[in-house]
């Protein structure tokens, strides 16, 4: 495994985060400058094992869809990598732009990508909720997976039939067998640092696990996400 570690993480240069969290030191997103990554050896492969029958359904928070998972039990988890014990999975969401030339958060070299995929996960063994691990230092991993214009994505399609029933704010479907692992791409290498949350409450309790190759999907699959309405835009 050829994983890279990420040291002295430069600011997205159009996230003004620290200046809106007093001492924030840690801010996410950032532009990963892959020149500035350091490779560790002994860094593990992350392992992720998830349970296609805890997801629940299928939201439009008016930020972004969610597709939210059931997290009473340990069914579905990321271990491995950076961390010290599993996490369990909540939530996966994606952010895009009005077009394909805008829509990731993080940037590799300054470059952005059409979209990004949010897989986000707490730590279950320091805490009992994820709104308290939220808040917590060492509380949250999130796999971010960027994504690219290119070939059709047959594990992506089952989300993107949905997508039309969570067009608006506030629409909720159910959806009840999705497995997550099929988002992610075939190459395990990745870039970790220590970040925050994208948007409120922007807490500094991240563990980010960046995925070096993107995933593929065709135009007419970007099309649809393009259609889903978010107000924060
Ligand atoms: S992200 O993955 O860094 N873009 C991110 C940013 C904000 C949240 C989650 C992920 N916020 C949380 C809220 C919770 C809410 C949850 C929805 O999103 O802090 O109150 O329940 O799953
Ligand atoms: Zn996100």
């Amino acid at each position: 495994a050829c994983s890279l570690q990420h040291k002295d993480a430069n600011l997205h240069p159009l996230w003004k985060g620290p200046l809106d969290v007093p001492g924030g030191s840690r801010q996410s997103p950032i532009n990963i400058r892959v020149r500035d990554s350091v490779f560790h050896p002994n860094l593990a492969p992350i392992s992720t094992q998830y349970d296609p029958n805890t997801c629940l359904h299928i939201w439009n928070n008016g930020y972004s869809f969610l597709v939210e998972y059931d997290d009473c039990t340990n069914k579905s988890v990321v271990s491995g990598g950076p961390l010290e014990n599993p996490f369990r999975l909540k939530q996966f969401h994606f952010h895009w732009g009005v077009n394909n030339d805008w829509g990731s958060e993080h940037t590799v070299d300054s470059k952005v990508f059409p979209a990004e995929l949010h897989l986000v996960h707490w730590n279950c063994t320091k805490y009992r909720t994820f709104e308290e691990a939220v808040m917590e230092d060492n509380g949250l991993v999130v796999i971010g997976v960027f994504l690219k214009l290119g070939r059709r994505n047959e594990k992506l399609q089952k989300l993107v039939d949905i997508l039309p029933s969570v067009r608006y704010k506030d629409a909720l479907t159910e959806f009840n067998y999705f497995d997550p692992s099929g988002l992610l791409p075939a190459c395990s290498d990745y870039w970790t640092y220590s970040g925050s949350l994208t948007t409120p409450p922007l807490t500094e309790s991240v563990t980010w696990i960046i995925m070096k190759k993107p995933i593929e999907v065709d135009h007419s699959q970007v099309i649809l996400v393009h259609q889903v309405f978010v107000t924060d835009l």
